[in-house]
């Protein structure tokens, strides 16, 4: 019977789960345990998913097999021993059954039942579920256990069906097997289920022709025993080991590391290679920017490419089976055993569809552009409509009948890939959103099946009936997954993670690609912080606790872990001198940034003395507009070379001479020292434009924080004073009032490097409180803001400066002022100038270079203007 939660509420069974897979069998056991009556309907007639269905000649799986175990139980562990390293596809079937009837799950377990239809009733506040054989079972809850890659893509090739030959799926191979022996078969498809079968097929039949639309990135599983040091770690210590994957990156212990591929030699970016190549590993520890580098990820794809053609003799066969047009990792990268090899046999041929595509498949074989082929059988391995296909297979239909289909109509929307909003009590395991695919899918299995039962569990205990995410929760969430992809090279590739193997299907990053380890924080989180994000609905009416969990950036979040790793005094403790040598010594370790046309370094006459500055020339043809950039550092910190890797950065980007130039420090040159070399440097460059190989015209400034101050303050002092005239003003989260009180120190004035106190310490040393309303200190007070340049100004959300900057925007834009204002979403006050290491930035950078850009050619065609009146 249901364990009723409230009298007025039935239902046959408190839990209805689709799928007899790992995670249909662990979210079993795990309810009976809590003691919810739960039933699995499985359109199978044995356990095991995807290893039922996918008994195709190679398979196994790449993730060995000892993580890809359970590990909720160490009796388990201990009873089951794994032959190999992977595990044949029957091995695993072969565990999937004996969970089964160790923890007596078939009485749970409806076989050859498929789910058609589930439909939400909000009057009964349950879910009814209507079978393929015509039941319908009610229940409270009802969870989508469908696996990932479930639903095979359908076939889109023409003429399929008339082939008068054998036809086999590998996600749906005979369960007596296939004897090829004296056959001319082909395989389409060149996936992992290709890669596993071709060299197998290869071996039986009189002739294979594998026809490949994509290389794929493999190297060799060599497969054997598991490795002894594995064993050895597990054995010692099976908790830490567990708890090791868990907190991972992809959910499998692996040594983790900071260090990029181009900041090593070459001879140990190859011996790295080398060892991954040897290691029959699916996912060996390289690089940390291997996902993220371009540069970098190239370098591996070349090594990989470089083994393909010693490996596979024709040089024609060899180059077509060269992964080119995406980066490694980006589409599901393979193990095999003995795939290149396969292509050395005399009876095996490779057809490059990418160069003779198929036109059609005919009664006797298949047509490409170039020739007609004959075949006894083909083989499809052509892949699933993945992570979503199987979910929306069944028609779900939430809150007004909505259905889940067409919500999803644009791309799945969860939050935390566990729920989506309009679907109460409906859960996915490893749904769209988590990280799924891109981890060990036991251990990501367990984390969701855990959370799912602990969160029914709350609710039974806290008598409540329904749980939903908030919109907003949701939407937080699909953008923080977003974000995650959108750092890394993984959106470029066409591949099934993007939904781009599916004709029509929206292009769309599905997994979550932040990491196991993080994701499991996130999600523990959320319950910490009281089910953030979630509605529940009880006895007591509706309860939400609204808000979004990730809201940083989240190359900004790891900044942030490592600033505080470094366990760092705060600055405001430090004399002035001390925090200079702390500032210069993390300069050091930070990424270089682009390369430039030339650097020079020259001295200009400040308002009492020399100041350094620092010219970067970009690489193109000259004259170069020109930008005289005030670098950041509270007045106090910092010098002419401090910002090195925006100010590279800002010069590619805008194709400008930036000109960085020192200005005299606080406390030692106290205000308005800063603010006369600042206008003084304005006036000298102007001047020397052309001689520093700029173009004529009006310079624009540039600054980040108390430069950005200094550069409008600047432009302020240059109309007052008839000028020079200035092109436009880029300020890069500045400071441009004294006030510490306004909302977003309130609210970013402690965890995000720059704080309230360390603000407070440079207004300490840069100027006397009551010089603080001073608009050359407080831009912001000055009374007239009119005929100023341009002003493009970036606030950062995590900034305590956010909302001087927001207002000093809005001022100028009240004075008459042509203002631009960049909002940068999840970013800190210093985020922005991380070059190369918060790669989330560089579209608020590409937006500042192309405001410095629109600058440059207002102001060269207002000089034309100028200059055809003189004439
Ligand atoms: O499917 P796939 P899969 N004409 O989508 C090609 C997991 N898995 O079943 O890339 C011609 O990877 C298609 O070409 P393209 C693993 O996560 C794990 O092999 O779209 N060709 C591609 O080459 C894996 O990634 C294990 O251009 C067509 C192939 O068919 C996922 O399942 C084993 C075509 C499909 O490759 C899916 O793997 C097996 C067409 N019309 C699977 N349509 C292990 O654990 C598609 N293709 C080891």
């Amino acid at each position: 019977m249901a364990t009723d939660i409230k009298p007025d509420v039935r239902s046959d069974v408190d839990v209805v789960v689709v799928g007899a897979g790992f995670a249909g069998l662990y979210m079993l056991h795990r309810l009976r345990g809590l003691g919810f009556s739960t039933v699995v309907l499985e359109g199978a007639d044995g356990v095991g998913g995807t290893w039922y269905w996918n008994r195709y000649p190679g398979a196994r799986c790449d993730i060995m097999s000892v993580d890809y175990s359970y590990s909720f139980d160490p009796e388990l562990e201990r009873e089951w021993q794994w032959s190999e390293k992977y595990a044949t596809q029957p091995e695993i079937l072969a565990y999937a059954n004996h969970v089964a009837d160790r923890y007596d799950l078939r009485k749970d377990i409806r076989f050859a039942t498929r789910v058609e239809r589930a439909t939400w009733d909000a009057g009964a506040r349950c879910w009814r579920v209507r079978t393929g054989t015509g039941d319908e079972i009610t229940c409270r809850f009802y969870v989508m256990a469908t696996g990932c890659l479930s639903l095979p893509k359908s076939i889109d090739i023409e003429g399929a069906d008339r082939f008068g030959g054998d036809i086999y799926y590998t996600h749906h191979w005979p369960h007596e097997g296939v004897d090829f022996t004296a056959k001319r078969v082909a395989v389409i498809g060149s996936g992992s289920s290709g890669i596993q079968s071709i060299p197998i097929i290869a071996r039986q039949a009189a002739q294979l022709t594998v026809f490949q639309r994509t290389p794929n990135f493999s190297r060799p599983a060599l497969n054997g025993p598991a490795p002894q040091a594995k064993l050895d770690a597990f054995k010692a210590d099976r908790d830490a080991y567990r708890q090791a994957a868990r907190l991972s990156q992809i959910g499998v212990p692996a040594p983790v590391t900071m260090v990029g591929a181009m900041q090593v030699s070459e001879q140990e970016r190859r011996a790295v290679y080398e060892a991954a190549w040897n290691s029959g590993d699916l996912l060996p520890t390289t690089f940390a920017d291997m996902p993220t580098s371009a540069v970098s990820n190239e370098t591996f794809c070349e090594f990989l490419r470089e083994k393909i053609r010693s490996i596979v003799k024709d040089p024609a066969t060899a180059e077509a089976l060269c992964p080119t047009g995406y980066y490694y990792g980006t589409k599901r990268p393979c193990l095999d055993s003995g795939y290149f090899e396969t292509f050395n046999l005399p009876q095996v041929r490779l057809v490059d569809l990418r160069r003779t595509p198929i036109t059609t498949i005919t009664e006797t074989g298949i047509q490409t552009t170039a020739e007609s082929m004959e075949f006894d059988a083909i083989v499809f391995a052509t892949g699933f409509d993945a992570m979503t296909g199987a979910i929306v297979a069944v028609d779900i239909n939430g809150r007004d009948g909505l259905p889940l289909k067409q919500k999803w109509a644009e791309g799945p929307k969860t939050y935390l890939g566990l729920m989506t909003v309009g679907f109460p009590n409906c859960f996915l395991i490893t749904g769209p959103g988590s990280p799924s695919v891109l981890s060990n899918m036991m251990v990501s299995i367990e984390q969701h099946v855990d959370w799912v039962s602990e969160a029914i569990d709350y609710m039974r205990r806290a008598g409540l009936e329904t749980i939903e995410p908030t919109a907003t929760a949701e939407a937080g969430w699909v953008q923080h997954v977003n974000d995650c992809a959108d750092i890394t090279l993984f959106p470029q590739a066409s591949s099934w993670y993007m939904g781009a193997n599916v004709p029509g299907k929206p292009r769309v990053f599905l997994p979550y690609i932040g990491g196991v380890d993080r994701y499991r924080k996130t999600c523990d989180e959320v319950v910490a912080q009281g089910y953030l994000g979630f509605c529940f609905e009880g006895a007591s009416g509706v309860a939400c606790n609204d808000g979004v969990i990730r809201r940083l950036q989240p190359d900004v979040t790891i900044v942030l872990e490592v600033i505080e790793s470094l366990g760092l005094p705060p600055v405001e403790s430090m004399s002035p001198e001390a925090a200079r040598t702390l500032f210069v010594a993390l300069a050091t370790q930070r990424p270089p940034g682009p390369a430039v046309g030339e650097i020079v370094d020259g001295a200009l006459p400040g308002a009492a003395g020399e100041l350094n500055y620092r010219l970067y020339r970009p690489a193109t043809a000259g004259p170069h507009p020109v930008v005289v950039y005030y670098h950041g550092g509270g007045w106090v910190l910092g010098g002419y070379d401090s910002d090195d890797p925006l100010c590279r950065d800002l010069c590619v980007r805008s194709d400008s001479i930036i000109l960085s130039v020192d200005y005299r420090h606080a406390p030692e040159a106290r205000f308005p020292a800063a603010v006369d070399d600042a206008l003084a440097a304005l006036q000298w460059v102007s001047f020397h434009a052309k001689a520093l190989g700029g173009r004529p015209g009006p310079v624009a400034v540039a600054g980040w924080s108390a430069g950005a101050n200094l550069a409008t303050v600047a432009c302020r002092l240059a109309r007052d004073a008839g000028g020079p005239p200035v092109a436009g003003q880029l300020l890069i989260a500045p400071v441009t009032d004294a006030d510490l009180t306004r909302p977003s120190y309130h609210e970013n004035g402690e965890r995000y490097v720059l704080t309230s106190a360390i603000m407070q310490w440079f207004f300490d040393h840069y100027v006397d409180t009551a010089g603080r309303a001073d608009p050359r200190v407080a831009p912001l007070r000055a009374r007239d803001l009119s005929n100023l340049p341009p002003a493009t100004i970036v606030t950062c959300e995590f900034d305590p400066l956010r909302d001087e900057g927001a207002a000093y925007a809005e001022a100028l834009a009240a004075a008459g002022v042509d203002v631009k204002h960049i909002k940068a979403r999840g970013h800190i006050h210093s985020s922005l100038t991380m070059v190369d290491l918060v790669i989330s930035g560089a579209p608020y950078r590409e937006q500042m270079g192309e405001a410095l850009r629109r600058y440059a050619s207002a102001g060269r065609a207002a000089s034309l203007v100028r200059a055809a009146s003189l004439v």
